[in-house]
């Protein structure tokens, strides 16, 4: 797959905003700063399409892209942010995992970790919760043009350990929206899933078929 036009489409502060078009969408989740928008922006080959900051919070809405005319990014709220009041972080993590157990259109989430440190505790909370809720996911491990290039081999592999024994993780990939890693296996492995997804709609309806006659 390659990705050709993306136009940011809606901003939602509430659930009940969402489109209702059905259309599938590939939601970025991770903590306030970890690079979401910058990476959704990388992979659109856009500067500015996802509004980016060093200031954590910035994203505050679920943020609505159009990628080729067929499918959504969306770029979620951060997590973890400290100077946020406790009852906007509570009314956000609800809306999150409301969002994410419910919405039928979801086919992947993109599940960004800072790749310079070992997973946060909320982070790992985060992936048990997906994969015990049966969410397909992707790590992409932000920021690796941080890391020494000596250090990432060895590094890659330890971390790929930790998530192997996540029966919904896809793939570990380490992510650079500075210098490009890892852009191409992430656009292939999201690729892949809508793929699948389609083949999948398009058995269901055929049995729908069949079951009717
Ligand atoms: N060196 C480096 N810096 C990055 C990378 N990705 C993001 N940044 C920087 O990290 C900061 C936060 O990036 P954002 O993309 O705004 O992070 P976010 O996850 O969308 O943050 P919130 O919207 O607050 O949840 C910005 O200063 C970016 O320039 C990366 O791959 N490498
Ligand atoms: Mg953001």
């Amino acid at each position: 797959m390659k990705i050709t036009t993306a136009e940011f489409a809606l901003g939602a502060a509430e659930l009940r905003q969402l489109p209702k078009d059905g259309i599938r969408e590939i939601a970025f989740l991770g903590r306030s700063n970890v690079g979401k928008s910058s990476l959704i922006n990388k992979l659109c080959g856009r500067k500015s399409l996802a509004r980016t900051s060093a200031e954590p919070g910035k994203t505050r809405e679920l943020n609505y892209y159009l990628i080729n005319k067929s499918f959504y990014f969306v770029d979620l709220p951060g997590y973890g942010y400290a100077k946020v009041p406790e009852q906007i972080r509570s009314s956000w993590g609800k809306t999150i995992e409301q969002y994410l157990r419910g919405r039928s259109q979801l086919s992947l989430v993109v599940q960004l970790m800072d790749a310079r440190h070992e997973p946060s505790e909320l982070d790992l909370m985060m992936v048990g919760w997906l994969d015990y809720f049966e969410i397909p996911f992707l790590i992409a491990l932000t920021k690796a043009d941080k890391l020494p290039a000596s250090k990432m081999p060895r590094y890659l592999e330890a971390t790929k350990q930790v998530f192997a024994r996540y029966a919904h993780c896809t793939e570990v990939v380490p992510f650079s929206s500075v210098t490009g890693i890892g852009k191409t296996d992430v656009v292939r492995i999201i690729g892949e899933h809508l793929q699948a997804d389609a083949v999948a709609a398009r058995t269901k309806s055929k049995v729908a078929k069949t079951v009717r006659v």
